[in-house]
């Protein structure tokens, strides 16, 4: 892409209304418009991360076995009267009737509906175990939505919905869903902490939210300072081994570490306490088995191996997607603006010309830019008429975390430079290298 022709607005000076970095960061670096309070249009640079953030949940939950289908984001009320939640919801639910004067609402999460859908198709446990998953717009009716799209009121969620046979299966999907979960915030740069914590309106006792540590985040947390340097990294997983996969979660949920809601004082006084940690996190996902709840109420039965029919049980799971930009920015950041871990970042690499116009220097731009390309990267030339000063200011806003400079003086002993974001580290090489070199790093990533 070229700078020239892309839609960037980006923003000199700080939003008044941005209490916290990520915030501020998404309304200068042109990610985000807000229209209403927790509303937000995503411009082309922020809607390029949410694709980005969205194809990795779909990645990882594929490789996990699991299955992508779409509902609506419109739900009839009568499917909640089953249930039982269209009363004890209360005001986070956005309640509509439609020209016949039906009662509809915009979906806050989609429990129901699933299990509408399960119940229309599936009666035998032989057609277990099922996971049905979706990535789609949620609307909660927040009392304070706030710090941009951290807490916004409509927010893209990726949510599933497990079904098996009895309590040990489900417990299965249930570590399943842990440990694809663990594997998709490392891809986007992040360590994000399971802890043990309340489930809310969506129910049940087995449940664990995602952490990433933040001093901004919403949540209180205590933990053992150990459990921060847990990594997956590229072990090879079989989903379909219960052992294996089970063993996986016991090694990143035996350390302590709680929210406040379940925090246990006297199991945190037993931490050594030089690794005794208090902090704050956001929360970038949880899972939850709850059983029967919905079943029961619902109907969705199916025949066991004895040839009884039984409630299906039953779990859910969130990942917070649009909440997930927020997140990476507030762990990945500096004083000039975001730093993209490479897994997410919107281009892979810029192309500053110092000098447009200069033959030299436009000729080695259309080259890299060409060679980055044939290559199956994105680059983002700032091919504009401006002073370098402005083109370093808003490339390190945006915060690709490559950048190859081009000059008439560098390319007269035949070298551009390649800077990293993150470390401000430049090297000087041949265009050709540097390309080789950004592939490289990609390729690795
Ligand atoms: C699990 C999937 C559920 O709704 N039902 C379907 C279950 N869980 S949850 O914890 O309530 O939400 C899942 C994740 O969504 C993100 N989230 C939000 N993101 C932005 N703005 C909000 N107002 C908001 N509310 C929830 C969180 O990341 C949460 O973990």
């Amino acid at each position: 892409m070229r700078l020239s022709r892309y839609f960037l607005p980006v923003l000199k000076e700080n939003p008044a209304e941005a209490q916290i970095v990520s915030h501020r960061l998404m309304l200068r670096a042109g990610m985000i418009k807000q229209q209403a309070a927790g509303i937000y249009s995503w411009l082309p640079l922020g809607y390029k991360v949410l694709r980005r953030v969205e194809t990795i949940v779909h990645e990882e939950q594929q490789r996990a076995g699991h299955i992508p289908l779409l509902m609506p984001t419109l739900q009839p009320a009568d499917l909640w009267r089953e249930s039982g939640r269209y009363d004890d919801y209360g005001q986070e639910m956005l309640r509509i009737r439609d020209r016949q004067d039906r009662e509809m609402l915009y979906g806050p999460t989609n429990e129901e509906m699933i299990t509408d859908i399960f119940r229309s198709h599936v009666a035998s446990y032989r057609d277990l175990p099922l996971t049905l998953y979706h990535i789609q717009w949620k609307f909660r009716d927040e009392l304070r939505p706030r710090f941009g799209v951290m807490r916004g009121r409509e927010f893209l969620m990726k949510d599933g919905y497990t079904f098996d046979v009895d309590r040990e299966a489900a417990m299965h999907a249930y570590n399943r869903h842990m440990v694809s979960y663990l594997r998709t915030y490392e891809r986007m740069g992040l360590t994000a902490i399971p802890m043990r914590a309340a489930s809310g309106p969506i129910g049940g006792d087995d449940t664990h939210e995602f952490l990433v540590l933040a001093p901004t985040g919403e949540s209180e947390v205590f933990y053992d300072e150990a459990v921060t340097t847990l990594r997956l990294g590229n072990r090879q997983i079989d989903y379909d081994d219960r052992a294996a996969v089970a063993e996986i979660c016991a090694e990143f949920t035996r350390l302590y570490a709680r929210t406040d809601e379940t925090h246990d004082p006297a199991l945190f006084a037993a931490i050594p306490e030089t690794q005794r940690k208090v902090g704050r996190g956001i929360e970038v996902g949880q899972i939850f088995y709850f059983g029967t709840k919905y079943s029961a109420p619902m109907g969705a039965t199916i025949t066991n191996a004895a040839g009884e029919r039984v409630a299906v049980h039953m779990g859910s799971h969130g990942i917070g997607v649009s909440r997930l930009l927020g997140a990476i920015i507030e762990a990945s950041h500096d004083d000039r603006g975001i730093i993209w871990p490479e897994g997410v970042t919107p281009f892979h690499a810029a192309i500053v010309n110092l000098k447009p116009g200069d033959a030299a220097a436009d000729a080695a731009c259309e080259t890299i830019y060409g060679l980055l390309r044939e290559r199956g990267l994105e680059p983002l030339y700032d091919d504009r008429d401006a002073r370098a000063g402005e083109k370093f200011a808003t490339m390190d806003l945006i915060g690709l975390p490559w950048r190859i400079t081009v000059g008439p003086r560098g390319l007269a002993g035949g070298k551009v430079e390649l800077t990293s974001r993150r470390t401000g580290d430049s090297e000087e090489m041949s265009p050709e290298a540097a390309v080789a070199r950004v592939a490289e790093i990609y390729a690795g990533s």
